[in-house]
């Protein structure tokens, strides 16, 4: 155990006494915290920005640009509130309705930024795509969001959406961040923001009105859309304050990209939200450049993925000599297991330990935590967010039992808090199956023990974790099963010393095709065309046939037991054919 010693609470953390606070605690508190809207209204945007104008500190720095080439760029509150002001004039301007959905798809450049906000200041729903989608995931997104505006840059737009624009009826604008000239059904970002004013009257919204739409994955089907409402900010302020102990003039660096979850709930709106300073660095990884931005900017607060973390282990000490990180006040995880060596890595190496977070895109903000006033159990996920109830349940018809301390079963929250998703896109059947009884269950398997923290096992579904990034197998055994060699192709997710687990696929060949090294990379390069770097497949390996149920459905799990040398489990459904081929 780390046991937290009087040191640590210098300077006093704003959640000081954990059990006071989650015995007293109550949602209308937190929500008084926020400035509101004069109406009863509520708007994530103007609890981000706006807020901090109106009490004066319009001149602090809301948002610090570290390009890739070495560019720097400050943006102060009353800058980025006039910016997104701006944006939300010109999708009013665009015709752009409070409900239509905006989608951005680019790096982590100063637009997405204005974009994000203006489009919840405009009553929009502002719905990020990573810019390391290929033109598939980014396609189904398009169509399921039926966004009617995306931002994004020429190079992107050429690689993966102007081949499909013709699938896509509801996009109507296309706006172009690096580009000047204006054509049909596409125009440029700079030029729109330029035509119109600083001026514009206080948002609207209400507190259950639509507000963020993240895409997450689950193990069959499309993409399901979380949608999140604008009183999602009350707990993203609260887990900002409370959970990374962020205050007013805090530097803050959050490592995710804003297309997915955590790049937006903590790399956009909770930091703002707590007057920090948000630090954005547009580079992907580089361990000597990540300690130089730790140290040179006086971070003080870090919020990183495992994945980071390892290979921060791996590059070893030396990159982290000469460097003072002496402003770091409080480091935290989320993604994926935080293994313990890494949380006791960080207190040998860093100084401080690294505290392990869990949430999910349905839950909108951090649930479980470790706090920086509460002893750490090193791989422990930590404990419950005051208002938040969590346990370990088994699901029955009807309901479900909540089990023992020590027992393993699915995790599972007490409905009610404000950041909860309050569905799937069009897809109301599958929201309905995350609910019974009361409570949400989040297809995570875990333990809680007598002290009441939570710990990891597994997930419940065959969904891949890779790098931090959820991927739902079927979206890439879709792509494989399109090249006319592939019969059949099943994902798994297969254990990895960095990123956790890497996407690898089976692939059993119509006949006429034989296997080999020249197929293998025809199909990895096929599928990472299509599907992009970040979901595609890093290994395949071919197999005469998969393993699937009677009713035909590939048995994921029975191939990742066969990888990893595992006891094949309950073959009970199996079909009977496959099973002597597992056997041999
Ligand atoms: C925020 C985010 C959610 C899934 C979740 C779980 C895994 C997240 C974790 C963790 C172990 C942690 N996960 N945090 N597993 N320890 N601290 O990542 O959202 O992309 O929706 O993924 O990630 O399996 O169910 P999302």
């Amino acid at each position: 155990m780390i046991h937290k010693t009087l040191n640590d609470r210098e300077p006093v953390p704003n959640l000081t006494d954990y059990a006071t606070m989650q015995a007293s605690f109550s949602w209308d508190a937190a929500r008084a915290e926020c400035a509101g809207l004069s109406d009863g209204g509520l708007n994530i945007a103007f609890e981000a920005v706006d807020r901090w104008v109106a009490a004066g500190r319009g001149e602090a720095i809301a948002l610090r640009w570290l390009g890739k080439n070495g560019e720097r760029r400050d943006f102060s509150y009353a800058e980025l509130a006039r910016l997104s002001d701006r944006f939300a004039n010109g999708l009013q301007r665009l015709g752009i309705n409070p409900g239509d959905r905006v989608c951005i798809l680019a790096g982590r450049i100063p637009e997405l930024y204005i974009t994000a906000l203006g489009t919840l200041k405009a009553g929009a729903v502002f719905c990020p795509l990573f810019s390391a989608f290929g033109p598939e995931p980014v396609r189904v997104r398009l169509v399921k969001s039926r966004a009617r505006v995306l931002v994004t840059t020429t190079l992107l737009y050429r690689r993966k959406v102007r081949e499909q624009r013709s699938d896509l009826p509801h996009l109507e604008q296309v706006l172009l961040t690096d580009s000047d000239s204006d054509e049909p059904g596409i125009r440029s970002f700079h030029t729109l923001l330029e035509a119109e004013t600083d001026h514009r009257p206080p948002p609207r919204t209400q507190p259950e009105d639509w507000a963020l739409l993240h895409f997450t994955s689950g193990t069959t089907g499309t993409p399901k859309g979380a949608i999140h409402v604008h009183q999602a900010v009350i707990a993203h302020r609260l887990t900002g304050c409370w959970v990374l102990d962020l205050r007013p003039g805090d530097i803050y660096w959050c490592t995710a990209d804003p297309g997915w979850v955590t790049g937006v709930s903590y790399g956009i709106i909770a930091p703002l939200a707590n007057g920090a300073t948000l630090v954005v660095d547009e580079a992907e990884f580089d361990a000597r450049r990540w300690y130089a931005i730790l140290d040179r900017e006086r971070v003080n607060v870090w919020y990183t993925a495992p994945t980071a973390i390892r290979m921060l282990m791996k590059v070893g000490a030396e990159a982290l000599h000469g460097h003072d990180l002496g402003a770091l006040r409080f480091m935290a995880s989320v993604g994926e297991p935080l293994n313990p060596e890494a949380v006791t890595w960080g207190l040998a190496t860093l100084g401080r330990p690294f505290h392990d977070t869990w949430w999910q895109t349905e839950t909108g903000a951090i649930m479980i935590a470790n706090y920086r006033a509460v002893d750490i159990w090193p791989g422990s996920m930590g404990q419950p967010l005051p208002g938040i109830e969590a346990a370990i349940v088994q699901r029955r018809s009807g309901g479900v039992d909540r089990l023992p301390p020590g027992e393993e079963g699915e995790l599972a929250l007490r409905m009610g808090w404000p950041s909860m998703f309050r569905g799937y896109l069009e897809d109301e059947e599958r929201y309905r199956q995350c609910f019974a009884g009361g409570w949400y269950l989040s297809g995570d398997l875990a333990t809680c023990d007598a002290n009441g923290y939570f710990w990891f096992v597994g997930r419940n579904d065959d969904v891949i974790k890779t790098s931090g990034h959820l991927i739902g197998p079927f979206e890439v055994e879709n792509v494989l099963m399109e090249h006319p060699a592939v019969a059949e192709a099943g994902m798994i997710g297969k254990p990895d010393e960095f990123a956790g687990e890497i996407v690898k696929a089976f692939v059993a060949l119509k006949t006429g095709y034989e296997p080999g090294d020249a197929l293998r990379k025809e199909l990895l390069g096929f599928a990472r065309t299509r599907l992009g770097p970040a979901v595609a497949p890093r290994e395949l390996e071919f197999v005469a046939d998969l393993p699937k149920t009677r009713s035909g459905k590939i048995m994921r799990r029975l191939l990742r037991a066969r990888e990893l040398g595992l006891p094949l489990g309950d073959v009970s459904t199996l079909e009977g054919e496959h099973l002597k081929d597992s056997d041999a």
